[in-house]
Parts: C-alpha cells; structure tokens; sequence
C-alpha cells in the first residue's frame, strides 16, 4: 500500500552511482513476435543486449530494433516526476487530482463520461487492472485501446468464425507449412525474426511456396512465388473466388464440414455469386493462386494490417477463415489461418478484456452470464450491460463534450488516430485529461492537463501474451528513473483514492497475475477457451523465474492445440463460415482527389519513434517521411526523385519526400506512421486518414484514404546536421538523431538574408563563429559554426534537394574544421553511404564496392565478406535487391 507516500518503496531508483549488473531474461517490447532477450545492464546506466537462444519464439534471434535497445533507455527525454500544466507537482497531489476530476465527473454526468484509452504495450497485468477499474468499479465500459487501430477486426472475425478470439497455429507451423500465404502483412519489416525463420525454412525446402498479396511490393515480396498486387481493399473478393474453386475443383473436406462446420452453403453461394475481376489480378495469377492453394494441403494464411485495417476488415478476415474452414485446414501441423499480431501484448490485451466490448478471460461484456460471474469474482459494485465507445467514438464524444475526464495511457493518439487533426483538437477542449507516458515529449501529452512518469522497458515487471499464445515475462533489469511509476500501480493507486480500497490493494504484479489466472479458470466454467487457472496459485518466486508457456495451461499442464479436434466455441460448437459481398474502400477517389493512401510501417522505427527514434543506428536507414509513388504518376505530376510531394485532402496536409518506385501501383501512394510533431511536423499521416470505421468491428481503414497530389517548389532546401538538439523551423523538416548528435532535412520558401544569422538562429548558438561558402549566383550556402577550430554544426542550402555524404558529414561533426564543408570525404576515406544493415553498420557504397571488387553473387557472400545481414537478418531482402540491381557477374571459377 503505497497511498501515503510520494515515492514507493518497491520501486528502486536510478541513481548516479550506476554499476554493472547481471543478465536478465526478459521479453523485447516491440512487435507481437515477441522475441526472448538477454539484457545486462553496463556501468554507464546502459544495457547490452542480446537474442535469448532458449526463448522459443526467436530462439537467439533479434531484428535490428530489439538488437539497438541498449540505445533507447537514457534518461534523455525522459519524464521523471507528475506535471501540471507544465509545472512538477508531487505524486500525492497527482493522483488525487486523479481521483477527484473523476469522481466529480461521474457525480455530475454518469459513470459514462469518463474514458481511459489505452494499448496493447501495457503489460497484462496493467492492463487488468485499468479494465477492472472502469468496468467493475467506475461501472462504465469505455475502456477501449489502439488495439481497435490494430487487431479489432480480426478479434470481431475470430469470433464469428470460431465463437472465440483465437489464434490456432504456432510459429513452427510457419516453418513445417508447403505454402504460406502473407496477406496484408509486410512480415520482412515488421515481424522480422517470424520472416527470418520462415526465409530459413524456405531456403532448407525449397519446394515450400510463399504468396503474397499486397497492392504494393515491399521487402517481403522478395521471397515470394507469385506476388498478388490486388486492387486496394479486395481481398475478400480474391478469397470469395478462391472458395468457389474450391468448390468448383471439389476440394471440400466434406467430412469435416459436416461434422464441424454451418453456414457452408451461404458462404459457397456467395462467393459463386463474388466477381474476382473487382481485384485487377489477371486470369493467370488468379489461376495460379488457386492452383497453388488447392493444390498444397499444408497451408498457412498469415494476415495483417492490410486486412484488418479496412471498413470490410472483418469480412476479410472471415473470407479468409472460410477457405481454411471449408478444406478442413486448421488446428493441424503446418496449417491454419493465422493473424499476426503488432504489439508486444496485443494478445494479452485481447485476452484481458482491453476492449470496450469484452471482459476479462474471452467473456463477453453483454453476456448476462458472464457479467454475473465477473461481478461476483471482483465484487464490483456496479458494471456496465453494453458495449462501451470504441476508438474512434471515444475521441467524437471527447470531442462533443460527452466525455469529461479522458486517461491516456501506453498510446499517442494525437499521432496514431484516423484524423488525428480533430483528435487534438478534442483533447484540446476536454475539461480534463491526464497522460501516463515515458515522457512529455509527444503530441499527445503535450495536450495533456496532468502528465505522469510510467516505468517503461527494462524498468517493469510483467507478462505479455505474443502472436502464438505465449506468454512470457517481461522483466526490470534497470531502477526505475526519478519518481515514474508501474503503470498498474498508478492505476491501482487512483482506483483506491476513488473508493475502492480493497480491490486495488495490489502490492506485486504477481498479486494481479494470480488474481487474473483464477478469473480464468471461472471463464473456463462457463465454456471458455481462456483458462490459465493452472498458474492461479504460482508463488512470487515462480511467477518471477516463469519460463514461457503457451496457454491454455489448467491444472494439468499446458494443453494441446487449438480446435484439433474440430470443436468450436460457438452455442453450436461448430466452426461458422459466413456469406460475404466485396465492398469497396469507404473513401472513392475523385478528379479532385485522384490516389489512393496507403500507410504502414518501416523497417527500423517503432510508431511514434518515443524510443527508436533515440538510436542513431536505427534513424540511419530512413530518415525522413517519404510517400512511395509510381514513375508514372510521378512523372505527370512532374516530380523527381528527392523532390518534396504535398498530399492533401479536407483532414489536412502533408508535406514528404517523395520516393519514386514501381512498387507502388500507379495511382496508390504509400507513406509511413511514424513521423509526429516532435520530429516532422508535416509528416504525421493520420491527419490525412479519414476515420471510416468497419462495421462490425470500429476498426478504421487506415489503409485507403483519399488524396490530392502536387509537387511542393521550395526556394531552397537544406541539410543540417549539429551536436547538440535543435528544432527547426522550416516549412518542411524532418529531425533525427545521428551517431554525433542530431540531423534535419529541411525545406524553406523563404531564401534568408543572411546565411550565417539564419545557421545561427536555427542551431541556437547565437555567438558562434561562423564559416561560410556562399555561391549566390547558383543558390548555394554552406555554413559551419566552429567552436575550438571544430565544426559543431552545419548547414548545407540549395535551390534543389541537397545531394552530399550526409554520412560523411555526420561522422566528422566535432572533430573535422572548416573543410567539412567540402560535403564529401577525401579520396583516403569511402564513403560508407546511407546505411543498410543497420545491427552491423554497414552503408550501401561499402556493399556495392564490395559486390564489385570481390565479384559477390549471394547475400552468404555479402555476409562473409561485411557481416552485413548477418545479425537479425532484416536487411537481407535489401542486400538481395542491391545484388539483383548489380550487372551480372563472370561466375568465379
Ligand atoms: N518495424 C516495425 N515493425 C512493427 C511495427 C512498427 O511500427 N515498426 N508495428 C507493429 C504493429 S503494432 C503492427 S499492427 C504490425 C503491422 O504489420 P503489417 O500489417 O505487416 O504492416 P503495415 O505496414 O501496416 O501493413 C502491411 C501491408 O498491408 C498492405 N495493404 C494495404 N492495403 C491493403 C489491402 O487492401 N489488401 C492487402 N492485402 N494489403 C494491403 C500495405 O501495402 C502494407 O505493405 O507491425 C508491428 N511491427
Ligand atoms: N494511418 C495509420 N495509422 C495507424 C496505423 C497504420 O497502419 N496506419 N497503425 C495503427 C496501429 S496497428 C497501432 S498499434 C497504432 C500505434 O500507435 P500508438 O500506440 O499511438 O504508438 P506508439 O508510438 O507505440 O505509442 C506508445 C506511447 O506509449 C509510450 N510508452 C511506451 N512504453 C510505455 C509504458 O510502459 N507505459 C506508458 N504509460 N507509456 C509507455 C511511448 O513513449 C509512446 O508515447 O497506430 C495505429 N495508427
Ligand atoms: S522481431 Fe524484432 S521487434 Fe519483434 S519482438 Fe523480435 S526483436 Fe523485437
Ligand atoms: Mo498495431
């Protein structure tokens, strides 16, 4: 009980005396693969880190982000006490305020006008208890999280089909499977160790097929057979035409659908009735896919963001799950529909209720019974009969003044949501919003009234459930810093100052863990399939030693796999499959607003960037916001490489750089997440997003907005580079950290009198002495401010996009004088170029110089000769691209 004072006692600080410690087995906290990592802390207050060879999700394995962690735990940027507009205020005062705003809210208005909305990085157990306290205790169920930006279709599809959210398969049916499909999913980036044991286990059999369909070609389409680049949004008509060949080539396992299945003959009939032609996919790939599905009992359909995030998400989902319900290819070795999962707990949070319309343990908030049981297991006073807001709702009725009190906790979504324009402005307007965050440093807590410090990786104590049902520790391997807080413990401190003592009496996340495992077994009682009831007695001591363990795990040990036996969760226990009609993306294009957006992920940046972007290794491999666009389209727009493209539509505007590729379908665009305002300010994506919501499940189409496009002439552009931060501001800018100190982009429409001012201005060092070349007649300046005869900053200006060795640049800051503004190295140091492999640094002018001078034919041979795609393995399909583009080579004898 921690209600008196300011600072808990559980919770050890970081100090200044820092020593090394030793390794600690925890879990990485990015992606839903949820790899095992060996984390020991060093002397500096840092950690090294490493793969966990016994985790059996990577099995020694990281990809670049979870290799660069040991960057992203300084203390830098860190939020280290509670702010009240702006200014520290004690915990004491914090939590009460808390409390307060709450209660006086839900006094005055109901328990309905107040909201938490939180993610799928909050640890099980935080998350457990955020949901008691709104739905059991609070009485309302507006509780939702970014999950509904993420995985809300494919729960919504689960649950049609199987009368549970469930995934059946595991990772090792993706290695033992004769064909994989990806479909939606850009694996190779985004779940990169997945993609590295499936490349393995193709490279072992290479007689197993990989299909890809995805409107754009992305590094995963490198190991793919046959690339299916469908028409945006019409997936369900390609798998409504895959299951009318299966019926027209009779591939039904009859059996199995009369004993296991409903709903066949409607599916069939409607997927007889479906036009593939809506895909854009010619007769013979068509032909081929079929060929290829029919033909392979072994199948396993990997599916993503390209299917959830859609206004027909869950029929996509269930289009899918029909194909594998009708051939009877499911809850078996090496096949099975299989949903990958985001975010390190995604599917804990599925399975503890995080949404508004669940309970904990896979029961269902308007279920009588359900409700009942949990009211009775938690003692709640009072308990919502429906469904809360979800996302997208939540942020309207914040917006319209319905909601009074907001808690945002884990999630930027003034960044992450669908018209994040208008989400600003709701949180802007709310009477009360408070913000649990690792720092202040975000769009959205710089709305907040009320920000408070949460522990954050490498600093908590939890478990996390990943894409397979495992569920593994995440461990504290570093003290938490200044006073931040366990996210559950702050909750569990509000939920005591509201009332209710005894419930939130937790001292230890194990407390909550055991609390959870006994719900589950009652959930069990009722015919759920969530039962980790076995573990509802664990000790402190083998909660903190748990090694991983796919649930359900009762009483007698882990169980088997999923629906083998043909069994369902359903009234009926039979699987359902369901009659689904193609619709098209909600957006349309128009004269006005002739392409289609599409949005995801890079490869080295996490989201928002709160963390990746502190390491300058993983800010090497792209550095800006950039939009994919076709040659075609480019060249109607009049656009060349590195010029600056502005998208714009009635949401907003942006401003990227533009990437000109055949890729992209012509008259698609893609763009990435990930940039904000703290980093570039005309990146953020999601003002562009219209906030068109699936049906059935709230989940918005993130993937197909609607845009205009031009070429954006700016009168000069600029490259700058420092030791120290600074924060341009430019019409256009893209900030970044880098190995020696920070690095921008820039873009102006206003040519500054004086270059030198203008240097100093921009790096805040108004007294540095300033050297210059100045070219006025092209347009150019190049300015360095010296400090000691070292430069300590520099900016390099032109009228066109500033072609120089931005590596050469960075890596000579504060050492070189005034000849770095030569922008290239001498003849005795290469230029490594921008980097490629991002754990091993090594730049693409190295490769290439070695693909030439040692005549390298195979990605093996890069990595004998550079180590280059030999730790996490994510830029091999980049290495095989460089190869690919290289003339072909006289065979060495
Ligand atoms: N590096 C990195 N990895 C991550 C994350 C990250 O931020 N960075 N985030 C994690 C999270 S939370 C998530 S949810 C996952 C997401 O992982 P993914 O879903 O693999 O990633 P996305 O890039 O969002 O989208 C996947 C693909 O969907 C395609 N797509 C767009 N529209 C359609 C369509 O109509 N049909 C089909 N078939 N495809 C379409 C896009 O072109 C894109 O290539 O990644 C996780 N891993
Ligand atoms: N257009 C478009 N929009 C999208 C998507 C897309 O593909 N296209 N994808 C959507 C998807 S799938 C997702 S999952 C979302 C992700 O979007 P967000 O959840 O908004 O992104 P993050 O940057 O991961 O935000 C996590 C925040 O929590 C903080 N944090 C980290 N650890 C902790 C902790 O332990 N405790 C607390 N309290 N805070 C912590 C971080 O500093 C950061 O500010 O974006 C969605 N938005
Ligand atoms: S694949 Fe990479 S980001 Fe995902 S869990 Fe493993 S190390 Fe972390
Ligand atoms: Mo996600």
């Amino acid at each position: 009980m921690m209600d008196g004072a300011d600072l808990p006692r559980h919770i050890p600080r970081r100090s200044a005396n820092i020593s090394a410690g030793p390794t600690v087995c925890t879990t990485c906290p990015y992606c839903g693969v949820g790899c095992g990592v060996l984390a020991t802390p060093d002397a500096t207050g840092g950690l090294t880190v490493k793969g966990d060879p016994n985790h059996p999700a990577n099995l020694g394995r990281l990809c670049s982000k979870g290799s660069a962690l040991g960057e992203t735990t300084d203390l830098g940027d860190r939020l280290l006490e509670p702010k009240f507009k702006g200014q520290p205020i004690g915990w004491n005062d914090a939590l009460d305020m808390v409390a307060r705003k709450f209660n006086d809210a839900i006094e005055a208005h109901g328990p309905d006008s107040v909201a938490f909305y939180v993610s799928g990085q909050l640890l099980t157990e935080d998350y457990y208890v955020a949901n008691k306290l709104m739905k059991g205790f609070i009485g309302s169920a507006n509780i939702d999280t970014n999950s509904r930006l993420c995985m809300a279709s494919t729960v919504a599809g689960h649950k049609r089909a199987f009368g549970t959210d469930t995934v059946p398969g595991t990772y090792e049916d993706l290695e033992t499977c004769d064909l994989l499909v990806l479909v939606g999913s850009n694996l190779a980036w985004c779940h990169p160790v997945l993609y590295q044991r499936v490349a393995a286990a193709k490279a072992e059999r290479p007689q197993m097929k990989v299909i890809t369909v995805d409107p754009r070609r992305t590094a995963t389409t490198d190991i793919s057979d046959l690339h299916l680049a469908l028409q945006p949004g019409s997936d369900v008509a390609l798998f409504n035409y895959l299951l009318a060949e299966i019926i027209r080539r009779d591939a039904v396992d009859q059996a199995w659908v009369d004993a296991h299945i409903e709903g066949f003959d409607d599916a069939v009939a409607a997927a007889q009735a479906g036009d593939a032609s809506v895909t854009g996919l010619s007769d013979p790939d068509l032909t081929a896919f079929a060929d290829i599905w029919i033909g392979t009992e072994k199948v396993v359909t990997i599916f993503s963001q390209g299917v959830n995030q859609s206004t027909s998400g869950s029929d996509k989902v269930n289009a899918i799950l029909n194909c594998h319900l009708a051939t009877g290819r499911i809850g078996r070795e090496g096949m099975g529909p299989f949903s990958v999962t985001g975010q390190p707990n995604a599917m804990g949070g599925r399975e503890v209720g995080g949404l508004a319309n669940m309970l904990a343990c896979h029961l269902d908030i308007e279920n009588p019974a359900h409700r009942d049981v949990v009211r009775g297991f938690w003692n709640a006073p009072r308990m919502p009969e429906q469904a809360g807001l979800k996302a997208v709702d939540m942020f309207k009725a914040v917006g319209d003044g319905r909601i009074k009190a907001l808690w945002v906790i884990c999630t930027n979504p003034a960044v992450s949501m669908p018209e994040a324009g208008a989400i600003a402005e709701a949180m802007k307007t709310c009477d009360f919003v408070v913000v649990s965050d690792l720092t202040d440093k975000t769009d959205t807590a710089r709305l907040a009234d009320l920000v408070l410090p949460a522990t954050g990786w490498g600093e908590k104590d939890g478990t996390v459930t990943n894409s397979e049902r495992m569920i593994s520790r995440q461990r504290a391997v570093l003290p938490a810093p200044g006073s931040a807080r366990h996210d559950w413990d702050i909750l569990a401190n509000v939920g005591r100052r509201m009332g209710w003592h005894d419930a939130f009496d937790y001292e230890t996340p194990g407390e909550i863990f055991r609390e959870y495992a006994a719900l589950s077994g009652l959930a069990a009682k009722l015919g759920r399939d969530f039962d980790i009831s076995g573990l509802q007695l664990i000790s402190d001591s083998d909660y903190d030693a748990m090694l991983p363990q796919r649930w359900p795990v009762t009483a007698d040990g882990p169980s088997g796999r999923m629906f083998a036996d043909g069994t369902f969760y359903t009234p009926t226990q039979k699987g359902r499959m369901l009659a689904l009609e193609h619709r098209e993306p909600a957006s349309k294009t128009s004269p006005e607003h002739p392409f289609r957006l599409n949005t995801g992920r890079v490869r080295d940046h996490w989201h928002t960037m709160t963390r990746t972007g502190k390491s300058p290794r993983l800010g090497q491999h792209i550095a800006e916001p950039y939009a994919e666009i076709h040659p075609l389209d480019a060249d109607r727009l009049g656009l060349r490489d590195a010029d600056l493209i502005c998208l714009s539509n009635p949401h907003g505007e942006s401003v990227l750089r533009v990437l000109i590729t055949d890729r992209a379908q012509a008259g698609s665009i893609f763009a990435p997440i990930h940039w904000t305002g703290e980093t570039a300010p005309t990146g953020v994506i999601d003002k562009l997003v219209t906030a068109n919501v699936d049906p059935v499940s709230g989940q918005p189409e993130s993937k197909s907005s609607v845009v205009a496009a031009t070429r954006y002439d700016a009168l000069w552009y600029g490259f700058a580079a420092s030791t120290k931060e600074f924060r341009p501001d430019t019409e256009y800018w893209a900030l970044g950290r880098s190995a020696s100190g920070y690095r921008a982009e820039l873009a102006c429409l206003e040519i500054p009198e004086d270059w030198e001012d203008c240097a100093r201005t921009l790096f805040g060092m108004k007294d540095a002495e300033a050297v210059s070349y100045l070219d006025p007649a092209q347009g150019i300046a190049r300015v360095a401010l010296i400090k000691d005869g070292k430069v300590q900053a520099t900016l390099f200006a032109a009228p066109e996009p500033v072609a120089l060795s931005r590596g050469h640049v960075i890596a000579e800051l504060g050492q070189a004088g005034a000849e770095l503004l030569s922008g290239r190295p001498g003849a005795d140091r290469p230029d490594p170029g921008a980097t490629v492999c991002a754990c091993l640094n090594v730049g693409i002018n190295t490769i290439l110089r070695a693909i030439d001078d040692q005549g390298l034919t195979s990605v093996a041979q890069i990595g004998e000769a550079l180590g280059a795609g030999t730790s996490c393995g994510s830029c091999r399909p980049e290495l095989a691209q460089l190869l690919a583009r290289r003339p072909v080579q006289e065979a060495a004898e």
